[in-house]
């Protein structure tokens, strides 16, 4: 049977999300936080939960590659992963498997589009706090395997117009290779929206009094994307991506959510919104896009 893509997430990763939620994996303590968008995801989570799925694919900012797009190539990683930014609040003790098959057949076919792959081969490789963050709000139990494609960094070493079209193709190659595979998917691109954020910390991190957006053009703006997203112009959204990175400095520079929208065929359908909410100062949403029509809800 043909593979698919059951589903595409937005799935912010401030690690002031996990950081509030108090798992056991992680050493920090919070009086709570950002239950905007905690709450969001956890509505989120249980519609994963009824899903039903192989494996989630995750676009993480935080694996950044110069040369090439990296894929993980081992089945199991287990370490702890500490937020260089924000040490004290996410010090995450992981274990987690991926599934290689997968790996190697996005791999294969990027590579044989003409992109720059690599298969991530070293055991003692650091899991990037992104790919732990928003895979452990999407699915909390761990339950299914994963796979992380690095961010080759072509906003920076070229253009945001540069990366729209590199992470288009890689979309594609992407969609084609879980076609070929038989497998159900979930794509995860795993990013603020606007990325802005203060540079001192409250005395109490989750002092919620101390939150709010960096300024208000980062605010019209996402809430402009967020329109856009409601009204199913994906191709629209895209299309203004460099502009929007610019103007907000967005996290969309990665390239994640170009590749997720190339990857769904550049949705015409609404967006399914769960919740939007600052960070430090960053502009997040969480949202989904469903193809299922029976399955897919207006949440908020
Ligand atoms: O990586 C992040 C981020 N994207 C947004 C806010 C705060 C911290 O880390
Ligand atoms: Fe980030």
């Amino acid at each position: 049977m043909a593979g698919e893509i059951v589903l595409g997430a937005l799935a912010p990763h401030p690690p002031h999300l996990v950081y509030a939620e108090n798992p056991e994996q992680n050493e920090a303590y919070a009086e709570g936080g950002w239950e905007t968008l905690r709450w969001g995801y956890q509505r989120l989570a249980r519609k994963l939960k009824n899903l039903d799925y192989d494996v989630m694919v995750v676009f993480t900012p935080h694996w950044q590659t110069y040369i090439g797009t990296h894929f993980l190539g081992l089945p199991h990683f287990k370490s702890k992963s500490v937020d260089p930014v924000f040490p004290n609040l996410f010090r995450f003790n992981y274990d987690l498997t991926v599934d290689v098959e997968l790996a190697e057949a996005m791999h294969d076919e990027a590579a044989a589009s003409g992109i720059i792959t690599k298969m991530m081969r070293n055991p003692d490789f650091r899991v990037d706090y992104g790919t732990i963050v928003s895979c452990h709000l999407l699915n909390p139990s761990w339950d299914k395997p994963i796979v992380t494609i690095s961010s080759n960094r072509n906003t920076h070493y070229y253009s945001a117009e540069v990366m729209n079209e590199q992470s288009a193709a890689l979309g594609r190659a992407c969609r084609k290779a879980i076609e070929e595979s038989g497998k159900k998917v979930v794509l995860v691109s795993s990013h603020s929206l606007s990325h802005r954020h203060f540079t001192t910390e409250a005395p109490l991190p989750e002092d919620m009094s101390r939150e709010h957006i960096y300024n208000h053009s980062n605010y019209v703006w996402d809430m402009k994307l967020i329109e856009m997203m409601r009204e199913g112009k994906m191709k629209q959204v895209v299309d203004i991506l460099p502009e929007y990175t610019e103007q907000t400095i967005a996290e969309t520079d990665a390239g994640a959510f170009t590749w997720m929208m190339s990857a769904l065929g550049y949705p015409e359908y609404p967006a399914e919104i769960y919740g939007y909410q600052s960070v430090i100062g960053t502009g997040n949403l969480v949202a989904s896009w469903d193809p299922n029509e029976q399955t897919r809800e207006l949440v908020l």
